[in-house]
């Protein structure tokens, strides 16, 4: 198939390409024996039964639940939303729209913060497929969901084998009511550095062409540079651009005077004037205290006509009191999660919420039944993805003085395990926040958090003391991160960097001042799209070479697996994660129409080379699939 392509191709056919390495290169074309779909999906489960998901390996299948998707009338026509508001009126439009509602008005995060930040971002499509449609019909009246971004896109390749756009344009399809929500870390996109900038153009268009209809634009050092393109490119899309500030600090002290109100009000008018169509708060953390929240909003909305939209974590436990001031104080819009999804690390509780604020004339028009159902859902399916919970069990109010992000908090705890120091972990939290003050008090929110993340790590890994830096850092050889960032590759935080510290760090480098996109070569699509035509078995699409261009490795290895093992998305999530028991049988639809039925009939003991034969009837068929034992 991979030659019938090529020698197909439109692009061959005309010569646009130089086919000359066909000639000198014969080994191109030594394919191995290809396997069937069923085979490559049968050797994957057999993977998952011999070896276990990485990160599950040793934990049995576990008696799980079978969630309950509401029942909906799907001959009924789909409730007009938020979505069809902004194809008919434009972005600013539906800003004025949302300005003209009495009420508070909600995002669900369920899709995207609430399992990143309680379930390391696990929540496969599959689930998210089943209750999408009955998300949008039920809750016709959400301001959006959030459903794409953050982390969600390394990690659906990295460790879910699935395409990420594939996600967006599925979920596109079911919920074709409400506005589709991101989170767009500017200048690093969805990754962890800066991406060149017509890159993250071609991002913003293609995903925009996608589905995705609000763009949550955020700069880790909230430095406006970073945040003025990508506006920008959101504009012409006719999508809308929610420029966020990052709230860090706290503004009712008066001894963390680097992020006071006036530095949030100035910050605000400065966004509003670069373009926003709506003024996002990112209280990543979790620090914006109830009193704080009423007066932040308090003086935003009289200082810009912009919508406000707040976002917090309730990792405190504070959270619903903190939405109940900004409500107070006449916030547009909150994000809140589904009630099963809710709380600790995650977004306040939606339907909490709703009852929180009984009795007041803002109170969300919101059905708590319908609510309740889909919760109900989400309740039963995170039983799937309990090898993933943080074990945090209660409220946190020590967040007040770490200060870590809730999306961090789980991550940086599994890398303080990853490299022995699981019972120091107080240690990494106290060394967490020491580290951000030596770094000059910076927003700590992706890729900024993961910076301060990696130096408490290293501090506390080679016992080092704040004095031990300073006096002896001409020595010590820090995290390579650590160093790009004083170089200035993430940009410049508010007031500089600490020029002691960043002497000692970079040593004879020279710090860079202006932005790190206009210093980087432009990604040559051209060639990427010639490389992976040689490589894939498949025509490439833009977003194949957008994956690329910002993840090589992670997609090159996302593509072999699939060539290995075939769309294992398609699987559903107890199947994925812990495999088949014996006698079990599962149903897998390959396609419209097509359906696998697999069926597990025994396993045998490993041979001298340590494979075993795992034995399967597929479609009543036996078959045998041989896999290696790695334990
Ligand atoms: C992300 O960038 O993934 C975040 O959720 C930051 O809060
Ligand atoms: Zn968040």
């Amino acid at each position: 198939p991979f030659l019938e392509n090529v020698v197909q191709h439109e692009k061959f056919i005309t010569g646009t390409y130089d086919t000359s390495f066909i000639d000198s290169s014969p080994e191109l074309f030594v394919f191995p024996v290809r396997q069937d779909r069923g085979t490559k999906m049968l050797t994957f489960i057999g993977e998952t039964i011999v070896n276990g998901y990485p990160g599950l390996e040793n934990t049995p299948k576990p008696t799980l639940n079978k969630p309950v998707v509401p029942k909906i009338d799907k001959k009924k026509p789909i409730p007009r939303g938020t979505k069809q508001i902004l194809d008919e009126q434009g972005p600013e439009g539906l800003a004025n729209w949302v300005k003209d509602q009495n009420e508070v008005l909600l995002t669900d995060t369920t899709f995207r913060d609430a399992h990143q930040s309680l379930l390391a971002t696990r929540v496969r499509s599959d689930d998210l497929k089943r209750i999408a449609e009955p998300t949008s019909r039920m809750l016709p009246n959400l301001f959006s969901s959030e459903m794409w971004g953050g982390a969600t896109f390394d990690v659906a390749m990295r460790f879910l084998h699935e395409d990420p756009w594939t996600r967006l344009l599925e979920l596109r399809e079911r919920m074709p009511n409400t506005l589709l929500q991101m989170l767009f870390r500017s200048s690093n996109a969805v990754g962890y550095k800066n991406y060149p900038d017509n890159l993250i153009k071609e991002f913003v268009q293609k995903s925009a062409y996608a589905g995705i209809d609000v763009f949550r634009i955020f700069d880790s050092l909230n430095w406006l540079k970073g945040m003025t393109l990508t506006i920008d490119e959101v504009r012409q899309t006719n999508k809308i651009a929610e420029a966020a500030m990052c709230y860090t600090g706290d503004i009712l002290d008066p001894k963390r005077d680097k992020y006071d109100l006036k530095y949030y009000k100035n910050l605000a008018k400065e966004l509003e004037n670069a373009g926003a169509h709506i003024l996002g708060i990112k209280d990543m953390a979790g620090l914006l205290k109830p009193e704080a929240a009423y007066q932040l909003v308090s003086e935003l909305k009289d200082s810009i006509s912009i919508p406000v939209h707040l976002h917090t974590h309730d990792t405190s436990g504070n959270g619903i009191f903190t939405y109940a001031r900004a409500v107070e104080a006449g916030v547009d819009i909150v994000d809140v999660a589904e009630s099963s999804m809710a709380g600790l690390t995650s977004q306040p509780s939606a339907d909490g919420l709703y009852y929180a604020l009984a009795g007041n004339k803002r109170q969300p028009k919101i059905d708590v039944g319908a609510l309740q159902e889909l919760s109900d859902f989400w309740d039963t399916t995170r039983e799937y993805y309990q090898g993933f919970e943080s074990g945090m069990r209660s409220p946190a109010p020590e967040v007040y003085e770490h200060e870590m992000p809730g999306g961090q908090y789980s991550n940086l705890q599994q890398q303080a395990k990853a490299v022995g120091l699981g019972d120091r972990w107080r240690e990494v939290k106290k060394m967490y926040r020491r580290v951000n003050d030596m770094f000059g008090d910076v927003v700590k929110v992706t890729p900024s958090s993961k910076i301060v993340g990696d130096m408490a790590l290293y501090m506390v890994q080679n016992d080092l003391t704040e004095e031990d830096v300073y006096d002896n850092g001409q020595n010590l050889d820090f995290p390579d991160s650590v160093v790009e960032f004083f170089q200035g590759y993430l940009g410049q935080p508010h007031q500089g960097f600490p020029e002691k510290l960043q002497k000692i760090i970079l040593k004879d480098r020279t710090p860079i001042t202006n932005r790190p996109g206009e210093n980087l070569e432009p990604v040559d699509f051209k060639a990427i799209e010639e490389e992976l035509f040689n490589t894939l078995d498949r025509p490439v699409t833009s977003h194949d070479m957008i994956s690329y261009a910002m993840y090589p490795k992670v997609y090159m290895e996302f593509e072999q697996f699939r060539q290995s093992f075939s769309d294992v998305s398609m699987l559903d999530t107890p199947t994925f994660f812990y495999g088949l028991e014996l006698g079990e049988t599962v149903e897998v639809e390959i396609e419209k129409g097509k359906t696998l039925i697999v069926k597990l009939i025994s396993v045998s003991e490993p041979d001298e080379t340590g494979h075993r034969n795992v034995y399967f009837e597929l479609n009543g068929q036996s078959r045998e699939v041989v896999i290696k034992d790695k334990n």
